[in-house]
């Protein structure tokens, strides 16, 4: 599935500035008609104006549902991000409430079309416009609390980090201050992105390196996976779980220099509980910051720096390979027990 480019949802205007746009160009739309007879022009003027505000309004609110993604469709790290950022609940509420009003006020439009058809004075034409422009403000001040919750909504969603989960993914975990930004700056081709879940302070980093036209996406999980489980919140915890959804490899950063933040004891029981959440994915255990230890030391062990690249092209290399994306496999050499359909 691919990502949604959360930086793309489009702006939502504000309800007055929706009526605004619709009413004045409905204005310009009823002067283009013409008709020397004063009373079936102004029954075409009063009707176009109708139609016409009512099709700006109908078109505008819809973009909105149909630009905005429909949570079923969202990948399920997507979905646990929406839920945490502003509530499912409410994104399926206020995108039914737009929908709701857009088709209300395609039927007024069609009553007031039949409505003008059937009287005969001009007074009543434009009385009838009038009821209907009513109306429109109306459904419009109804669905308005919706429409700035959408707005509002947008600039929360704009930060969330887009993951493709069809392309690999590495969750770089570990302890504050072990080196998980700068690891991710060293394996990324230019500049990490920056973007924020919406439960923590915190700035991620999103990396991405290409190997053999794949996009290998590296994401970080400060606030996350870098402090005891028991300090978590629900809407944490849930997000936690959609990392597994995202992730192919688990690459958990130790820092084991004499003066890590996080002893190394705590850096090693936040491992034991990562890897119990986590259990479905390969995990790679790294030291960061080799280039602080003393030669030897981390001989038998995955080590990076950050500083001096020591490591890090060997490091890429072991993750391309445990997340065998660009394995090819051959159709006509499937296993013996393969089950096949022409076979059954
Ligand atoms: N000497 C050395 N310092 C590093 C290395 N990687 C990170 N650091 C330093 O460690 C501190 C924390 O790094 P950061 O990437 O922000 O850690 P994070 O909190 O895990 O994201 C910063 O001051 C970095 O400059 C490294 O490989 N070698
Ligand atoms: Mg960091």
């Amino acid at each position: 599935m691919a990502s949604i480019e959360w930086r793309k949802i489009p702006t939502v205007l504000k309800t007055d500035e929706i009526l605004d746009k619709a009413f004045r160009k409905a204005s310009k739309q009823s002067d283009t008609v013409e008709d020397p007879d004063k009373y079936h022009r102004v029954r075409k003027q009063m009707n176009k104006m109708v139609q016409s505000a009512a099709s700006i309004i109908d078109s505008t609110l819809i973009a909105y549902v149909e630009r905005w993604p429909s949570l079923n469709a969202l990948s399920d790290f997507d979905q646990a991000l929406v839920d945490a950022a502003v509530g499912s609940d409410n994104y399926r509420k206020s995108l039914g409430a737009i929908q709701w009003g857009a088709e209300r006020v395609r039927s007024i439009a069609g009553e007031t079309q039949r409505k003008i058809l059937r009287l005969r004075d001009i007074d009543g034409f434009h009385q009838a416009r009038r009821a209907a422009y009513g109306r429109f403000s109306s459904i419009i001040d109804q669905i308005s609390p919706e429409i700035d919750w959408l707005g509002e909504a947008r600039d929360t969603l704009r930060k969330l980090p887009s993951i493709d989960s069809s392309e690999p993914c590495i969750v770089v975990a570990g302890s504050p201050n072990v080196g998980k930004s700068a690891l991710i700056s060293s394996l990324s081709s230019g500049e990490p992105e920056i973007a924020a879940y919406p439960f923590t302070t915190k700035q991620l980093h999103l990396g991405h390196f290409i190997h053999r036209r794949r996009k290998y996406q590296m994401v970080d999980t400060p606030g996350l996976l870098d402090r005891p489980m028991s300090e978590r919140n629900n809407i944490e915890m849930q997000a936690i779980a959609a990392l597994e959804n995202i992730g192919d490899v688990l690459l958990f950063l130790i820092d084991s220099t004499a003066n890590a933040t996080t002893s190394l004891e705590e850096q090693m029981n936040l491992l034991e509980e990562v890897t119990g959440l986590i259990s479905e994915r390969p995990i790679i255990i790294v030291h960061s910051k080799s280039d602080l230890h003393e030669k030897h030391s981390l001989e038998d062990k995955v080590a990076v720096s950050s500083i001096t690249g020591e490591g890090i092209e060997e490091l890429r290399q072991t993750l391309v390979e445990m997340i065998g994306a660009d394995d090819i496999s051959d159709p006509l050499n499937l296993p013996e027990d393969w089950p096949r359909s022409d076979l059954d």
